[in-house]
Protein backbone atom coordinates (compact mmCIF):
# COMPACT_ATOMS: atom_id res chain seq x y z
CA UNK A 1 0.00 0.00 0.00
CA UNK A 2 1.36 2.99 -0.87
CA UNK A 3 1.94 5.67 1.99
CA UNK A 4 1.85 9.18 1.68
CA UNK A 5 5.31 10.46 2.43
CA UNK A 6 5.41 13.94 4.08
CA UNK A 7 7.14 16.43 1.79
CA UNK A 8 7.22 20.11 1.41
CA UNK A 9 4.30 21.48 0.20
CA UNK A 10 2.17 24.91 0.28
CA UNK A 11 0.79 27.42 -2.46
CA UNK A 12 2.42 30.53 -3.87
CA UNK A 13 0.49 33.69 -5.34
CA UNK A 14 2.14 35.34 -8.00
CA UNK A 15 1.37 38.73 -8.04
CA UNK A 16 2.56 41.83 -10.17
CA UNK A 17 0.77 44.77 -12.26
CA UNK A 18 -0.24 43.47 -16.33
CA UNK A 19 2.71 42.08 -18.16
CA UNK A 20 5.43 41.95 -15.62
CA UNK A 21 5.73 38.16 -17.08
CA UNK A 22 3.71 36.36 -14.13
CA UNK A 23 2.39 33.86 -16.48
CA UNK A 24 5.53 33.26 -18.09
CA UNK A 25 7.02 32.64 -14.88
CA UNK A 26 4.15 30.12 -14.17
CA UNK A 27 4.86 27.91 -16.76
CA UNK A 28 8.31 28.08 -16.29
CA UNK A 29 8.14 26.97 -13.05
CA UNK A 30 5.79 23.99 -14.47
CA UNK A 31 7.93 23.64 -17.55
CA UNK A 32 4.77 23.80 -19.61
CA UNK A 33 3.10 26.22 -21.82
CA UNK A 34 -0.25 26.14 -19.44
CA UNK A 35 -0.91 29.89 -18.53
CA UNK A 36 -1.58 32.24 -21.95
CA UNK A 37 0.68 34.99 -22.26
CA UNK A 38 0.83 38.27 -24.46
CA UNK A 39 2.26 41.37 -24.86
CA UNK A 40 -0.78 42.96 -24.16
CA UNK A 41 -1.45 43.93 -20.54
CA UNK A 42 -4.44 42.29 -18.65
CA UNK A 43 -4.37 38.91 -20.99
CA UNK A 44 -4.90 36.96 -17.60
CA UNK A 45 -8.38 36.97 -16.32
CA UNK A 46 -8.74 34.09 -13.44
CA UNK A 47 -6.60 32.72 -11.13
CA UNK A 48 -5.19 30.11 -12.54
CA UNK A 49 -3.14 27.39 -10.62
CA UNK A 50 -0.32 25.40 -11.57
CA UNK A 51 1.18 22.51 -9.78
CA UNK A 52 5.03 21.89 -9.55
CA UNK A 53 6.05 18.03 -8.30
CA UNK A 54 9.13 16.67 -7.75
CA UNK A 55 9.82 13.62 -5.02
CA UNK A 56 9.86 15.76 -2.18
CA UNK A 57 7.83 18.68 -2.54
CA UNK A 58 4.82 20.21 -4.20
CA UNK A 59 4.29 23.74 -4.77
CA UNK A 60 0.82 24.95 -6.72
CA UNK A 61 1.66 28.24 -8.37
CA UNK A 62 -1.23 30.80 -8.61
CA UNK A 63 -1.13 32.73 -11.50
CA UNK A 64 -3.47 35.79 -11.24
CA UNK A 65 -4.36 38.81 -13.16
CA UNK A 66 -1.81 41.93 -13.30
CA UNK A 67 -3.14 44.22 -10.80
CA UNK A 68 -5.35 47.53 -12.39
CA UNK A 69 -7.72 49.93 -11.62
CA UNK A 70 -10.98 48.92 -11.97
CA UNK A 71 -13.06 50.58 -14.55
CA UNK A 72 -16.08 47.65 -15.01
CA UNK A 73 -17.72 44.12 -13.56
CA UNK A 74 -14.98 42.19 -15.28
CA UNK A 75 -12.00 44.36 -13.99
CA UNK A 76 -13.98 43.71 -10.32
CA UNK A 77 -13.79 40.05 -10.78
CA UNK A 78 -10.24 40.15 -11.39
CA UNK A 79 -9.20 41.92 -8.79
CA UNK A 80 -11.29 39.92 -6.04
CA UNK A 81 -9.67 36.88 -8.02
CA UNK A 82 -6.07 38.84 -6.97
CA UNK A 83 -7.56 39.05 -3.15
CA UNK A 84 -8.64 35.75 -2.95
CA UNK A 85 -5.41 34.23 -4.11
CA UNK A 86 -3.55 35.51 -1.21
CA UNK A 87 -6.49 33.88 1.56
CA UNK A 88 -4.23 31.09 3.55
CA UNK A 89 -1.46 31.32 1.08
CA UNK A 90 2.57 30.00 2.20
CA UNK A 91 4.23 32.53 0.12
CA UNK A 92 3.80 35.58 -2.54
CA UNK A 93 5.86 35.90 -4.87
CA UNK A 94 5.97 39.70 -6.64
CA UNK A 95 7.02 39.97 -10.11
CA UNK A 96 8.64 43.62 -10.95
CA UNK A 97 9.41 44.19 -14.97
CA UNK A 98 13.04 45.09 -14.92
CA UNK A 99 11.98 47.04 -18.38
CA UNK A 100 9.43 49.21 -16.55
CA UNK A 101 9.66 49.07 -12.80
CA UNK A 102 10.11 52.75 -12.89
CA UNK A 103 6.66 53.60 -12.28
CA UNK A 104 4.52 55.08 -9.37
CA UNK A 105 2.35 51.87 -9.11
CA UNK A 106 3.55 50.32 -6.63
CA UNK A 107 1.29 51.43 -4.23
CA UNK A 108 -1.15 49.57 -5.69
CA UNK A 109 0.93 46.29 -4.77
CA UNK A 110 1.54 47.89 -1.46
CA UNK A 111 -2.12 47.35 -0.89
CA UNK A 112 -2.49 43.94 -1.53
CA UNK A 113 0.27 42.43 0.28
CA UNK A 114 0.06 44.26 3.25
CA UNK A 115 -2.62 42.22 3.75
CA UNK A 116 -0.79 39.25 3.56
CA UNK A 117 1.08 37.60 6.71
CA UNK A 118 2.88 34.64 4.63
CA UNK A 119 6.56 35.57 3.13
CA UNK A 120 7.15 36.99 0.38
CA UNK A 121 9.93 37.11 -2.04
CA UNK A 122 10.67 39.50 -5.28
CA UNK A 123 11.40 38.29 -8.57
CA UNK A 124 12.81 40.71 -10.71
CA UNK A 125 12.20 39.51 -14.22
CA UNK A 126 13.38 39.98 -18.03
CA UNK A 127 16.56 40.15 -17.26
CA UNK A 128 17.69 38.65 -20.18
CA UNK A 129 16.83 42.40 -22.11
CA UNK A 130 19.49 44.74 -20.04
CA UNK A 131 22.52 44.60 -18.34
CA UNK A 132 22.18 45.89 -14.76
CA UNK A 133 24.02 46.34 -11.41
CA UNK A 134 21.88 43.82 -8.89
CA UNK A 135 22.55 45.98 -5.56
CA UNK A 136 21.88 49.61 -7.18
CA UNK A 137 18.57 47.68 -8.70
CA UNK A 138 17.21 45.61 -5.62
CA UNK A 139 17.71 49.24 -3.49
CA UNK A 140 15.87 51.35 -6.31
CA UNK A 141 12.95 48.87 -6.53
CA UNK A 142 12.61 48.09 -2.97
CA UNK A 143 13.07 51.78 -1.89
CA UNK A 144 9.49 52.21 -4.13
CA UNK A 145 7.41 49.61 -2.16
CA UNK A 146 6.08 50.58 1.32
CA UNK A 147 8.32 50.57 4.39
CA UNK A 148 6.71 47.92 6.06
CA UNK A 149 7.24 45.41 3.07
CA UNK A 150 9.96 43.02 3.61
CA UNK A 151 11.31 40.12 1.43
CA UNK A 152 12.97 37.66 2.23
CA UNK A 153 14.72 37.26 -0.77
CA UNK A 154 15.26 38.93 -4.42
CA UNK A 155 16.07 36.48 -7.71
CA UNK A 156 17.02 38.54 -10.58
CA UNK A 157 15.30 35.86 -12.98
CA UNK A 158 13.95 35.54 -16.80
CA UNK A 159 10.69 33.73 -17.37
CA UNK A 160 11.44 33.43 -21.04
CA UNK A 161 15.15 31.81 -20.75
CA UNK A 162 13.87 30.22 -17.79
CA UNK A 163 17.15 32.16 -16.05
CA UNK A 164 17.64 31.49 -12.20
CA UNK A 165 14.20 29.36 -12.09
CA UNK A 166 15.48 26.26 -10.19
CA UNK A 167 17.57 28.59 -7.11
CA UNK A 168 13.92 30.04 -6.76
CA UNK A 169 12.23 26.84 -6.61
CA UNK A 170 15.04 25.64 -4.34
CA UNK A 171 14.35 28.89 -1.80
CA UNK A 172 10.41 28.78 -1.91
CA UNK A 173 10.64 25.06 -1.22
CA UNK A 174 12.28 26.14 1.57
CA UNK A 175 10.22 27.89 2.53
CA UNK A 176 7.19 26.05 2.94
CA UNK A 177 5.46 23.78 5.63
CA UNK A 178 5.73 19.60 5.91
CA UNK A 179 2.78 17.91 4.69
CA UNK A 180 1.48 16.09 2.03
CA UNK A 181 0.27 16.21 -1.77
CA UNK A 182 -2.68 18.69 -2.70
CA UNK A 183 -3.15 16.98 -5.93
CA UNK A 184 -1.99 13.98 -7.96
CA UNK A 185 2.30 13.87 -8.40
CA UNK A 186 0.92 13.57 -12.68
CA UNK A 187 -1.30 17.00 -12.45
CA UNK A 188 -0.26 19.96 -13.80
CA UNK A 189 -3.37 22.07 -12.69
CA UNK A 190 -7.05 21.80 -11.85
CA UNK A 191 -8.30 24.11 -14.34
CA UNK A 192 -11.02 22.10 -16.52
CA UNK A 193 -9.93 21.68 -20.01
CA UNK A 194 -12.64 23.62 -21.61
CA UNK A 195 -11.64 26.76 -19.58
CA UNK A 196 -7.50 26.11 -21.24
CA UNK A 197 -9.34 25.43 -24.40
CA UNK A 198 -11.11 28.93 -24.47
CA UNK A 199 -8.07 31.25 -23.36
CA UNK A 200 -6.09 29.32 -26.02
CA UNK A 201 -8.35 30.87 -28.79
CA UNK A 202 -8.23 34.05 -26.70
CA UNK A 203 -5.06 33.90 -26.81
CA UNK A 204 -4.89 34.00 -31.09
CA UNK A 205 -7.29 37.01 -30.81
CA UNK A 206 -5.13 39.24 -28.38
CA UNK A 207 -1.88 38.18 -30.92
CA UNK A 208 -3.89 38.89 -33.72
CA UNK A 209 -6.38 41.53 -33.19
CA UNK A 210 -5.51 45.26 -32.72
CA UNK A 211 -5.61 47.51 -29.94
CA UNK A 212 -8.99 47.55 -27.63
CA UNK A 213 -10.92 44.78 -29.58
CA UNK A 214 -9.10 41.80 -27.62
CA UNK A 215 -9.75 43.42 -24.06
CA UNK A 216 -13.76 43.36 -25.30
CA UNK A 217 -13.55 39.67 -26.18
CA UNK A 218 -14.77 36.04 -24.49
CA UNK A 219 -14.63 32.67 -25.74
CA UNK A 220 -16.61 29.93 -24.29
CA UNK A 221 -16.45 26.38 -25.33
CA UNK A 222 -19.65 24.80 -26.15
CA UNK A 223 -18.90 21.39 -27.09
CA UNK A 224 -15.65 18.75 -27.66
CA UNK A 225 -16.59 15.43 -29.16
CA UNK A 226 -14.84 12.93 -30.45
CA UNK A 227 -15.13 11.36 -33.79
CA UNK A 228 -15.44 7.76 -34.83
CA UNK A 229 -12.28 8.85 -37.08
CA UNK A 230 -10.86 10.18 -32.97
CA UNK A 231 -10.45 13.53 -34.54
CA UNK A 232 -11.61 15.88 -31.54
CA UNK A 233 -14.85 18.22 -32.56
CA UNK A 234 -14.39 21.32 -30.75
CA UNK A 235 -17.21 24.00 -31.37
CA UNK A 236 -16.50 27.42 -29.61
CA UNK A 237 -18.01 31.35 -29.36
CA UNK A 238 -16.23 34.36 -29.45
CA UNK A 239 -18.21 37.17 -27.81
CA UNK A 240 -17.40 40.69 -29.05
CA UNK A 241 -18.72 43.97 -27.80
CA UNK A 242 -19.82 45.85 -30.85
CA UNK A 243 -20.90 44.69 -34.74
CA UNK A 244 -18.03 46.29 -36.05
CA UNK A 245 -15.35 44.30 -33.59
CA UNK A 246 -17.77 41.36 -34.95
CA UNK A 247 -16.85 42.61 -38.98
CA UNK A 248 -13.28 43.46 -37.95
CA UNK A 249 -12.80 39.66 -36.16
CA UNK A 250 -14.23 37.92 -39.17
CA UNK A 251 -12.29 39.87 -41.38
CA UNK A 252 -12.07 40.38 -45.23
CA UNK A 253 -13.54 36.87 -46.96
CA UNK A 254 -13.12 35.88 -43.06
CA UNK A 255 -9.88 35.62 -43.66
CA UNK A 256 -9.14 36.67 -39.85
CA UNK A 257 -11.30 33.87 -38.22
CA UNK A 258 -10.07 31.45 -40.22
CA UNK A 259 -6.23 33.17 -39.03
CA UNK A 260 -7.30 32.64 -35.41
CA UNK A 261 -9.22 29.20 -35.99
CA UNK A 262 -5.88 27.79 -37.28
CA UNK A 263 -3.59 29.38 -34.78
CA UNK A 264 -5.66 28.33 -32.34
CA UNK A 265 -6.36 24.69 -33.69
CA UNK A 266 -2.52 23.66 -33.64
CA UNK A 267 -2.26 24.66 -30.50
CA UNK A 268 -4.90 22.92 -28.73
CA UNK A 269 -3.73 20.30 -30.81
CA UNK A 270 -0.44 20.53 -29.18
CA UNK A 271 -2.43 20.43 -25.73
CA UNK A 272 -4.53 17.91 -25.91
CA UNK A 273 -2.43 15.81 -28.61
CA UNK A 274 -5.29 14.71 -30.40
CA UNK A 275 -6.63 16.08 -33.86
CA UNK A 276 -8.83 18.66 -33.59
CA UNK A 277 -11.17 20.22 -35.90
CA UNK A 278 -12.51 23.74 -34.53
CA UNK A 279 -15.63 25.39 -35.53
CA UNK A 280 -15.44 29.45 -34.43
CA UNK A 281 -18.94 31.54 -34.11
CA UNK A 282 -18.50 34.85 -33.14
CA UNK A 283 -21.93 36.35 -31.40
CA UNK A 284 -22.39 40.16 -30.19
CA UNK A 285 -23.14 40.95 -26.47
CA UNK A 286 -22.97 44.61 -26.25
CA UNK A 287 -21.55 45.65 -22.80
CA UNK A 288 -21.26 42.34 -21.74
CA UNK A 289 -17.91 43.12 -19.39
CA UNK A 290 -20.70 44.78 -16.93
CA UNK A 291 -23.69 42.48 -16.96
CA UNK A 292 -23.30 39.58 -14.19
CA UNK A 293 -24.78 37.36 -15.69
CA UNK A 294 -22.82 37.18 -18.45
CA UNK A 295 -19.33 37.31 -17.16
CA UNK A 296 -20.52 34.61 -15.28
CA UNK A 297 -22.02 32.79 -18.72
CA UNK A 298 -18.28 33.74 -19.93
CA UNK A 299 -16.33 31.79 -16.71
CA UNK A 300 -16.20 35.07 -14.78
CA UNK A 301 -18.32 34.09 -11.84
CA UNK A 302 -17.64 36.14 -9.07
CA UNK A 303 -19.93 33.53 -7.03
CA UNK A 304 -17.29 30.65 -7.72
CA UNK A 305 -13.85 33.04 -5.80
N1 LIG B 1 12.35 39.19 -22.79
C1 LIG B 1 11.53 38.67 -21.89
N2 LIG B 1 10.20 38.77 -22.07
C2 LIG B 1 9.39 38.23 -21.13
C3 LIG B 1 9.89 37.58 -19.97
N3 LIG B 1 8.84 37.17 -19.24
C4 LIG B 1 7.73 37.53 -19.90
N4 LIG B 1 8.06 38.18 -21.04
C5 LIG B 1 7.14 38.73 -22.05
O1 LIG B 1 6.37 39.75 -21.45
C6 LIG B 1 5.04 39.74 -21.96
C7 LIG B 1 4.07 39.60 -20.81
O2 LIG B 1 4.23 38.33 -20.22
P1 LIG B 1 3.05 37.63 -19.41
O3 LIG B 1 3.62 36.40 -18.80
O4 LIG B 1 1.84 37.49 -20.26
O5 LIG B 1 2.80 38.75 -18.30
P2 LIG B 1 1.69 38.77 -17.14
O6 LIG B 1 2.32 39.41 -15.96
O7 LIG B 1 1.13 37.42 -16.94
O8 LIG B 1 0.61 39.75 -17.79
P3 LIG B 1 -0.95 39.93 -17.41
O9 LIG B 1 -1.58 38.58 -17.36
O10 LIG B 1 -1.46 40.74 -18.56
O11 LIG B 1 -0.98 40.67 -16.12
C8 LIG B 1 4.97 38.58 -22.96
O12 LIG B 1 5.17 39.11 -24.25
C9 LIG B 1 6.12 37.69 -22.54
O13 LIG B 1 6.68 36.92 -23.59
C10 LIG B 1 11.31 37.47 -19.83
O14 LIG B 1 11.86 36.93 -18.88
N5 LIG B 1 12.05 38.05 -20.81
MG1 LIG C 1 -0.81 36.75 -17.08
Amino acid sequence: MAVDRVIKSGFVSILGLPNAGKSSFLNAVINYELAITSRKPQTTRKNLKGIYNDENSQIVFVDTPGIHEVKNKLDDYMSKSISKSIDDIDLVAVIVDIMTYDTDNYYKIDKIISKVNAKKILLINKCDLIEYDEEELIKKIKSKFDDKVNFEKTFFISALKKKNIKNTIEFIKKELPDGNRFYSEDDLTDEPTKQIIADIIRQQCLYKLEKEIPHGIAVIVESMKKSKSKCMNIVAKIICERDSHKGIIIGKNGIMIKNIGTGARIAIERFIDNKVNLKLDVVVKNNWRDEKTLLANYGYDGKEL
